[in-house]
Formats: structure tokens, C-alpha cells, sequence
């Protein structure tokens, strides 16, 4: 590399998550615009939409400062490792960065894949240009927060990067997406937006606070408003889904958003993440304003059927009532319910596995357009529940590979 020719080029690949929502990803939007503002290139290559993605990839190398993969724990795996190892055979020197939840949550499993030269772990914006800026000058990544890497065969964690608020965040570069290829593979045009990070609660199954912390933050309504309409004007989008934790922990926010969306007069259908118990909170007159603003979706942890599953599992926040009331209020103000369960979660009995199929029954007969996706518990690293699963005799993959079977459906839980 010459000082005439610097390389400038960062390279993204996202491996196809074996599902039918293709939109562009957001994490990796996220962690793009600092390094746009600081002058690099980005090219983002997602399995989901390219052809001989593999071959492509390769195709952006020769000229990169290198490639960064975007992940979270399961089939995603597959692709990472087998991209990863011949990017590693074609350029032995250049680095191979992996960020996002696997990452996150199993640093050290991930790092000691022996493709892999750096690790991000929680939030990749401010980190990852530190990363590219230290690469670019070849130095070694000493020192960077968040950030854990190989040198010389070692492995050195760096200390731990605080979060930042949202607010503070720069915008994501949705401009580098290719919205009409989404729309072909999927046959909708729709994209994910953040207007708040973590949740308060504590779900003894949930991963988020590995990532996020419990420390709920979240974007002023005026800015909301104005970058979904936005965003929905400057893509012709049918659909947002935000995909906050629980949108609805400041009720007043929640509120304020819907009046300037309908203010603003652009029409989109958008969908929420909540818990019942704030669901509820909302009158009925809150709620049929969310819907006039567009709002079509709120799709909600209910869990189990049982209290005294909801009490191992840490929802003593959510009671049977909370689940019933939200699925009348939502239907009476025109906006689906849309529900979680989780079936074979460690103390279980066959008895609160009848109370959840008789929860689901109840709901769909009452409210024929409520639905409810149904999950076998999967114990993810980083839960609270993962040290009671270990307990119990739960077998986890020893290796990066592993893991990428370590989906739902594949899952054998000892308990069980
Ligand atoms: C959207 C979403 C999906 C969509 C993805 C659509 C798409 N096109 O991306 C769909 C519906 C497909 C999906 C499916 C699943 N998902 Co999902 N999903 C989410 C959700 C709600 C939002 C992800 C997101 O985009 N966030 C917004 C961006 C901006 O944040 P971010 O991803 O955290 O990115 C930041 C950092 O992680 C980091 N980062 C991310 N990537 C990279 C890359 C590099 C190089 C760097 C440096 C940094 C970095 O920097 C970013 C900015 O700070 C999260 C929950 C959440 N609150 O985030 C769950 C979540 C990621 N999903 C999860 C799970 C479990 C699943 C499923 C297994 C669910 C299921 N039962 O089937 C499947 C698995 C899919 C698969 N086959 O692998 C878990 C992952 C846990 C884990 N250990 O990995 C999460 C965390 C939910 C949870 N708490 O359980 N999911
Ligand atoms: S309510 Fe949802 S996001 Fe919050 S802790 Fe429970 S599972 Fe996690």
C-alpha cells in the first residue's frame, strides 16, 4: 500500500438468517455512518439479496482494509465461518472482524475461531471506526474499549466500551441499502428502525441486557416523527417495524410520536415491541390515536399461560389479566395482538404447559385476529436462566461452528 493509493474500503458481509423478513440490516447501517463521515468506503454485501455472495465478497477484498461480519447466535454461523475461512486462505493478512449478538455475548468461543482476528462486543459505532482507523495506520488494537483481538497468536480482551445513549447516536446510512432487491426476495418493502434502547425488566430468558444494558433510553418524539416519515417518503415504504425492546416504557412518548405522525399525514403501517402490562396502561382513546398514526402491530411477550411460569421466568411485572386486557384493548382500537410463547421453560409442569395452550386458545376464539408465535425454550448464553440450564445438564457447542445448529427447532432440553 502506498501513501498515494491509502485503502480506504471497508467491506460488510451479513449471512442470510434463514428467514422471510429480508430488509436491510440495521446494526450494520449503524456501524457504517461513522466510518462514512470519516471518509471510508463501505460496500455491504448480504447473502439474502446477492448472488454468489461468496464470490463477490472475494471480489471487494483486494483493495480493503478489511472485512467485518454481522451476526447473532444460529444459522447465520454457517455462512460466517465458511466465508470466513476462505477469505483467511485467499488474504492470510487481512483482518476479519465479527460484531453484533454472538460476538457479544460469547467473545471469548467466537475470537478462538481460528479465522477470526477481532472481536466488537455490544455497540459497534464508535468502536469499529477505532478499529478501521487503527488497521489503516497498522497498529495494533491495544487499548480500544470493547474490543477483543489476536496478536501474534494471543488472545487480549480490551476493557469493556460504556454505553452510549441513542440520542447521542449518528443517524444509520439506510441509504446504502438496496431497498428493491429486499422487496424481491420478500415481496414487501419495509425496513426496522430504533427510537429507544434497552428494557427495564429482567425476563430470566432474555439476552438484552448482555448488549443494552436495563437502562431504557430513547429518542424525543419530534425526532421520531421525523425521521419515519422520512425514511418512509425517501424509500417508498409500506412498512417500519421499530424494533425497540418495549416502545411503550414512556407512555407520554409513546403518545406524542402518534399525534405528530398524524400530524405529518404520511400513511404507513408500523409495528411495536411492549409488554402487556404497558399495553394496558394506555386508554383506549391512546390507543385508538396509535392506530390513526398507523401503528398496526403491537407483538408482545406473554410467555406462558401460568403465573408460576411467568414467576420463574422474572415477569412478576405481567399478570393473566395483562395479557387478556391487552389482547381487548388492542382489538377494540383495530391494532393485532400478536404474542410470544414459550413452551419447556426449566420448571414447567404439564400442567402449566395446559394453561398456556388454553391461554392461546382462549385468545384466538375471543380474538380471531390476535396470533401467537409458539417457541420451544432455547437457553441463549448471556440469560439470566443459562446458569439453571447448565444445571439441569444442558449441552452447549464447545466451538463457534457449533452454535450454528443451536437454533429453536434443534434444541434438546434435559428437563424436557
Ligand atoms: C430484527 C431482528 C430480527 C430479524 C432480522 C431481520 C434483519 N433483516 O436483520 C428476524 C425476524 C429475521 C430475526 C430472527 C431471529 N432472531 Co432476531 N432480532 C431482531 C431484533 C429485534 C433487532 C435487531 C436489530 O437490527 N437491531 C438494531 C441494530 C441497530 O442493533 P444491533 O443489531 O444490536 O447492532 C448493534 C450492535 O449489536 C453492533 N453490531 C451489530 N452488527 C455488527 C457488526 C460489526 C462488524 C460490529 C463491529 C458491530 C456490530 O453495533 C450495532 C450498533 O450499535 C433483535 C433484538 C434487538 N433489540 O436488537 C433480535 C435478536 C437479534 N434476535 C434474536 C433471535 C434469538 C432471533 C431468532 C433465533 C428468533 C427465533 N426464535 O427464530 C431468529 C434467528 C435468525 C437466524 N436465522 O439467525 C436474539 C439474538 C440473541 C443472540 N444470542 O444472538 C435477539 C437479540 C433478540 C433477543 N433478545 O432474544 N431477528
Ligand atoms: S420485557 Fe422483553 S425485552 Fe424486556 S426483559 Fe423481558 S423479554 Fe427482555
Amino acid at each position: 500500500m502506498t501513501k498515494s493509493s491509502p485503502k480506504k474500503k471497508v467491506v460488510f458481509f451479513f449471512p442470510a438468517f434463514s428467514s422471510q423478513e429480508a430488509t436491510a440490516p440495521l446494526g450494520v447501517l449503524a456501524v457504517s455512518t461513522p466510518m462514512l463521515n470519516a471518509g471510508y468506503k463501505v460496500k455491504i454485501i448480504d447473502s439474502t439479496i446477492t448472488p454468489q455472495f461468496q464470490r463477490r465478497t472475494v471480489l471487494e477484498l483486494p483493495d480493503a482494509l478489511c472485512l467485518a461480519i454481522s451476526l447473532v447466535t444460529g444459522p447465520m454461523i454457517r455462512e460466517t465461518v465458511e466465508i470466513g475461512r476462505e477469505v483467511k486462505r485467499l488474504f492470510p493478512q487481512l483482518p476479519i472482524i465479527l460484531g453484533g449478538w454472538h460476538p457479544s455475548l460469547l467473545p471469548d468461543q467466537t475470537l478462538a475461531a481460528d479465522f477470526v482476528d477481532a472481536v466488537v462486543i455490544g455497540q459497534g459505532e464508535d468502536a469499529m471506526l477505532e478499529v478501521v482507523r487503527r488497521i489503516e495506520a497498522r497498529e495494533s488494537l491495544k487499548g480500544v474499549p470493547g474490543v477483543g483481538y489476536k496478536e501474534g497468536g494471543r488472545i487480549t480482551f480490551n476493557p469493556r466500551r460504556a454505553l452510549r445513549p441513542l440520542s447521542e447516536m449518528p443517524p444509520k446510512a439506510y441509504h446504502l441499502a438496496d431497498f428493491d432487491a429486499y422487496e424481491r426476495v420478500c415481496g414487501r418493502r419495509w425496513a426496522m428502525y430504533t427510537s429507544s434502547l434497552a428494557c427495564p425488566y429482567n425476563c430470566g430468558y432474555c439476552t438484552n441486557d448482555g448488549v443494552y444494558g436495563r437502562k431504557w433510553n430513547a429518542l424525543a418524539p419530534e425526532q421520531v416523527a421525523e425521521e419515519t416519515t422520512d425514511l418512509v417518503k425517501r424509500y417508498n415504504l409500506e412498512l417500519l417495524w421499530i424494533v425497540d425492546d418495549n416502545f411503550l416504557v414512556d407512555r407520554e412518548r409513546a403518545v406524542s410520536i402518534a399525534e405528530r405522525l398524524v400530524r405529518s399525514e404520511v400513511k404507513f403501517d408500523w409495528s411495536v415491541q411492549a409488554s402487556t402490562n404497558l399495553v394496558c396502561r394506555l386508554t383506549d382513546e391512546e390507543l385508538r390515536l396509535l392506530r390513526r398514526a398507523g401503528l398496526s402491530q403491537v407483538s408482545q411477550g406473554a410467555d406462558s399461560g401460568s403465573p408460576h411460569v411467568m414467576h420463574l421466568m422474572n415477569k412478576d411485572f405481567q399478570t393473566l389479566e395483562h395479557i387478556y386486557g391487552s389482547a381487548e384493548k388492542l382489538t377494540r382500537a383495530g391494532i393485532r395482538p400478536s404474542y410470544n410463547l414459550i413452551f419447556g421453560y426449566p420448571g414447567e409442569t404439564e400442567t402449566d404447559r395446559r394453561e398456556s395452550v388454553s391461554l392461546m386458545m382462549n385468545i384466538c376464539r375471543r380474538y380471531p385476529r390476535a396470533e401467537f408465535w409458539t417457541n420451544i425454550f432455547t437457553p441463549y448464553p448471556g440469560s439470566p436462566i443459562m446458569e439453571r440450564a447448565f444445571e439441569l445438564g444442558i449441552d452447549v457447542p464447545k466451538t463457534m461452528e457449533g452454535w450454528a445448529d443451536f437454533f429453536p427447532r434443534y434444541t434438546v432440553l434435559p428437563w424436557l
